[in-house]
């Protein structure tokens, strides 16, 4: 096991700040017992047990004024969060409470937590790796289903593993090859070529793997912008709040109803989305619509993918067409609304402003082919993104561009093998690599990419 850093003792409250059922006041490291020795006083005497709660009341010591009625548990190190001793008084909600049993567990010798500190002593105590530590902050943060298990997998060590499997194979490299730099004489074989060029070929197709699922990663994360765009009335705003279900935006059968953008999160399969629900687009004299209108353009330039609405009850008109013409080049999906009514659109219309993208027809007053847009999002949301990876996702640019930076080593390395230049050229690439991989998971991470991944977290976590 790792050696435990002798650190001070650190405190932060551990719960939001507001009302609640309880709050949590934390603390770690060696004079945590001594402290809360001195300001909790529980009925039982004798040692304190780890893992057992104990009921008691926060007292000062000063002046001997109850502050709480709580309960109180010890972690003993290592087998707790960071490895230290850790103490968790758990006294009644709110800011007033917690802040005053902040202040005497300060005032007893503990010192204020920095953001992310606990996380980063589990960190430093080598409980997890950073990646795990990474996972710990997104998993907080999440925000739909899929970035939590992304996040999840992350934290119970799934990509470190397979870090650690690419790690030991670049190993066995380096280290054959570095036998030969120490006997010169020596000629590497055709054969060991061989088994080095298969062993590093494999280590680049789990690169590969890793890096092209950082696309999928990042949606499952930090979610897409979907708006919703059409002509005055095509029934945008009933779709927002169909996708909501909530009456969200004001529908009427006047066309311009919408006037300002409404925008919402929701959640598609576990895919985070932001939804805006924008004016309808057309020609107009009305002020306040031009204003509209404009806003509208401004938010579809930003959207990651458009939700181009039109009614299938009707004709299609300029206005159509116009936006037609704007969307090209982005993603979107064409949505032909209406469909209690009789069709009013023709074939050949509809694939002319569908061209490569996907159709869907649907009735936001019967709630027909909701099933199948939500698909749509989904898949489009997805589109062009593969699995290469055997459903593990990496979802930090910091891995991604550092696990690229070891696929080149990698890559020159091969080469430096292949054109059968001397291992003293190609172990320097094997090196590379294989150090990018350490900064990944924190064995050779410098101190400002730590401090400023840490200085993410909460206070308390
Ligand atoms: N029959 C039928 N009517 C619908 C449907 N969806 C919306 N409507 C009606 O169409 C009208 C306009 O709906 P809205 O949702 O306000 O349309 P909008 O596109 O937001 O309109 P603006 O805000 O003016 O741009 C309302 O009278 C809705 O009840 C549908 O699926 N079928
Ligand atoms: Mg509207």
């Amino acid at each position: 096991m790792p050696k435990i850093f002798e650190y001070d003792t650190i405190a932060a409250v551990a719960t939001p700040t507001g009302e609640g059922g309880i709050g949590i006041i934390r603390l770690s490291g060696p004079d945590s017992i001594g402290i809360a020795e001195k300001i909790f006083k529980r009925k039982s005497s004798g040692p304190w047990e780890s893992y057992r709660l104990y009921y008691g009341h926060v007292v000062d010591p000063g002046n001997g004024e109850v502050i709480d009625e709580a309960l109180c548990v010890l972690m003993k190190g290592p087998r707790s969060y960071t490895r230290e001793d850790v103490f968790e008084i758990h006294c009644h909600g709110g800011s007033l409470v917690t802040q005053r049993v902040l202040e005497l567990v300060l005032r007893e010798g503990a010192r204020p937590a920095e953001p992310g500190e606990f996380t980063k002593r589990a960190f430093l105590n080598g409980r997890i790796d950073l990646t795990q530590a990474e996972a710990v902050i997104d998993l907080i943060r999440a925000k739909g289903q899929a970035g939590h298990s992304a996040a999840a997998d992350q934290l119970a060590g799934r990509l470190y593993s397979k870090l650690t499997e690419v790690k030991d194979r670049l190993s066995s490299v380096l280290a054959h090859s570095e036998a030969y730099i120490d006997f010169p004489e020596e000629e590497i074989e055709l054969s060991t070529r061989d088994q080095f060029l298969n062993a590093l070929s494999d280590v680049a197709a789990l690169l590969k793997g890793l890096i092209s699922s950082y696309d999928e990663g990042r949606v499952y994360r930090d979610g897409l912008s979907l708006v919703i765009v059409g002509r005055p009335n095509v029934g945008k705003s009933s779709l927002l709040n169909l996708l909501l279900r909530e009456k969200r935006a004001i529908v009427t059968s006047v066309p311009g109803t919408t006037r300002d953008v409404i925008e919402e999160y929701m959640n598609i399969r576990g895919v985070p989305l932001r939804l805006a629900d924008t004016a309808g687009i057309r020609e107009t004299e009305d002020l306040v619509e031009i204003e509209g209108v404009k806003l509208a353009r401004e938010v579809l330039k930003r959207a990651d993918i458009a939700l181009f609405v039109v009614d299938g009850s009707r004709p299609l008109t300029d206005d159509e067409w116009t936006l037609a013409e704007e969307l090209k080049g982005k993603k979107y999906i064409l949505i032909m609304n209406k469909s209690d009514l009789p069709n009013a659109l023709r074939d050949e219309d509809i694939s002319k402003l569908r061209g490569e993208m996907q159709a869907v027809s649907i009735s936001t007053i019967t709630g027909e082919g909701i099933e199948a847009l939500n698909d749509a999002i989904f898949k489009e949301a997805l589109r062009g993104k593969n699995e290469a990876s055997g459903g593990l996702v990496i979802t930090r640019a910091r891995h991604r561009d550092t696990l690229q930076k070891a696929l080149d080593s990698v890559s020159s390395s091969m080469e430096g093998i292949r054109g059968s230049l001397s291992p003293e050229f190609y172990t320097v690439d094997l090196r590379a690599a294989l150090n990018a991989i350490r900064d990944i998971v924190g064995e050779t991470t410098p101190d400002d990419i730590l401090d400023r991944i840490f200085s993410e977290f909460c206070i308390g976590k």
